[in-house]
């Protein structure tokens, strides 16, 4: 079957809350957007088509705070959050069968990744991506599945943001040898070109803010393993999300990933306890799908 290209319509917006709107309308299959709350359906070749997106955007900017917000919006969004309590808690036991011992957390990865993250990096990456797209591969939902509107998928982050935002940014500071990153780069070039359509994004929503914000948020939250995480450590993955997502500079290797429509959504504002900002926000996702 053709692959649909998204018609890439680039506006600069005036209100507070966006910088760049991006319509993902279809080629072909353009319809009116104004006034629709949440997506209307779509079908191709007669069958429903999942259409799947990622928030992407620097640790501790609320990209779960707006998943959880579009959730509620529309219900027949399903939100696929990141694994991280799996990168908390490895566990043995993979045995199956009678002589299957039961499974017991031998560590926590991610704060091994931060404590010594020229030891573990590497493997922090490794296990991070794999489990996302272990994650991702899932079948949706069937409530989803059997609604009369466009099922739509919310990915915390991609595939794309574990090599091109984080395992980069550990291999520019050299916490990735030159080896590991070539091994990755390998491995992960392999898992797109097999599973990459089965994960196929239709849009990317940015959530953009300073990193100074974002460091204030991450203080309040407050995750264990997070303590150490300097404002510059924020600063960096700021400066490589700008690169990938705004600046288009980063130097990609997938064709379609070039593609892929970017909506900003700016999260400096404190929208946590602004519904008015909120609404505003899931509106122009909305509009964009
Ligand atoms: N993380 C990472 N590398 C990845 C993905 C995530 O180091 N490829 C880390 C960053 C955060 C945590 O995992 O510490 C995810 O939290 P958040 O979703 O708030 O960014
Ligand atoms: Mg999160």
């Amino acid at each position: 079957p053709q692959r649909r290209t998204p018609d890439i319509r680039l506006r600069v917006g005036h209100s507070a809350v966006t910088q760049t709107t991006v319509s993902m309308a279809n080629k072909g299959r353009k319809r009116s957007v104004s006034g629709s709350r949440c997506l209307s359906s779509s079908t191709e070749n007669g069958a429903t088509r999942v259409k799947r997106v990622s928030i992407e955007g620097n640790i501790a900017v609320g990209k779960s705070t707006i998943a959880r917000l579009m959730q509620s919006a529309c219900p027949e969004w399903e939100v696929v959050a990141e694994p991280v309590s799996q990168w908390q808690h490895i566990e043995n036991g993979t045995l199956q069968g009678p002589d299957a011992s039961p499974q017991t957390t031998v560590s926590n990865l991610l704060q091994m990744m931060y404590q010594d993250p020229q030891r573990w990096s590497y493997t922090f990456q490794t296990f991070s991506c794999m489990s996302r797209l272990r994650t991702q591969l899932q079948p949706p939902q069937v409530h989803l599945l059997s609604s009369e509107r466009t099922p739509v998928q919310v990915y915390e982050r991609s595939i794309y943001s574990d090599r091109y935002i984080f395992a980069l940014n550990m291999f520019e500071l050299g916490c990735i040898n030159s080896t590991e990153w070539a091994v990755y780069q390998d491995w992960h070039s392999l898992l797109v070109e097999q599973f990459g359509h089965q994960v196929e994004l239709e849009g990317i929503i940015y959530l953009r803010a300073p990193p100074k914000k974002c460091m204030e948020r991450l203080e309040h939250r407050g995750r264990a393993e997070e303590k150490g995480v300097k404002l510059d450590y924020l600063d960096k993955l700021h400066v490589q999300h700008e690169k990938w997502l705004v600046e288009k500079s980063t130097e990609l290797h997938f064709e379609k990933l070039k593609q892929i429509p970017v909506l900003q959504l700016d999260a400096s504002v404190e929208f946590q306890s602004d519904q008015e900002v909120q609404e505003e926000m899931i509106r122009k996702v909305s509009l964009c799908i």
